[in-house]
């Protein structure tokens, strides 16, 4: 239904070159719903986790380093579809592959400087958010203007 949620994360390098407000602000503008956020400097231990499936690959030392370079802004959004309009909305993992008018595709050129990361299904969404939020992190309130995004 329109509560499903996903989690994205604007990387240390989004954060650091100022991109926070344009990349909420297409999540904004398409219709989906804040429902957490917070500023994190994550340990090495919660990365770990956040990236398991990644844990041993070559590139996972660099990227590790990457994402220890500075704050992240943990996101969770909510509504129809969320998961892969999210992934829609970042583009191909590797910014020379993702179409101008996405996130990647507008603001980023290397895949190990790609400014965010989107849940890639239902199941990752539940278990990153459960990884980045606690509960009380949550929270639920009604969308303004509802009935002119749903019909
Ligand atoms: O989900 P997504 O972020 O689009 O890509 P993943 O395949 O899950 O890889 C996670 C992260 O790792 C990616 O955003 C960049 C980095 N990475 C890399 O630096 N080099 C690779 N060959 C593959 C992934
Ligand atoms: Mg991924």
């Amino acid at each position: 239904g329109n509560t499903e949620r996903t989690f994205i994360a604007i990387k240390p390098d989004g954060v650091a070159r100022g991109l926070i407000s344009q990349i909420l602000g297409r999540f904004e503008t398409k219709g989906y719903k804040l429902v957490g956020i917070k500023l994190v400097k994550p340990t090495e231990d919660l990365l770990n986790q956040h990236y398991a499936e990644h844990v041993g690959k070559p590139f996972f030392p660099k990227m590790l380093k990457y994402m220890l370079s500075g704050p992240i802004l943990a996101t969770c959004w909510e509504g129809k579809d969320v998961v892969k309009q999210g992934r829609a909305i970042l583009g191909a993992t590797n910014p020379l592959n993702s179409a101008p008018g996405t996130i990647r595709g507008d603001f980023a050129i290397d895949m190990g400087r790609n400014v965010c990361h989107g849940s890639d299904s239902v199941e990752s969404a539940q278990r990153e958010i459960k990884l980045w939020f606690k509960d009380e992190e949550l929270v639920d309130y009604p969308l303004s203007g509802l009935s002119w995004i749903y019909e």
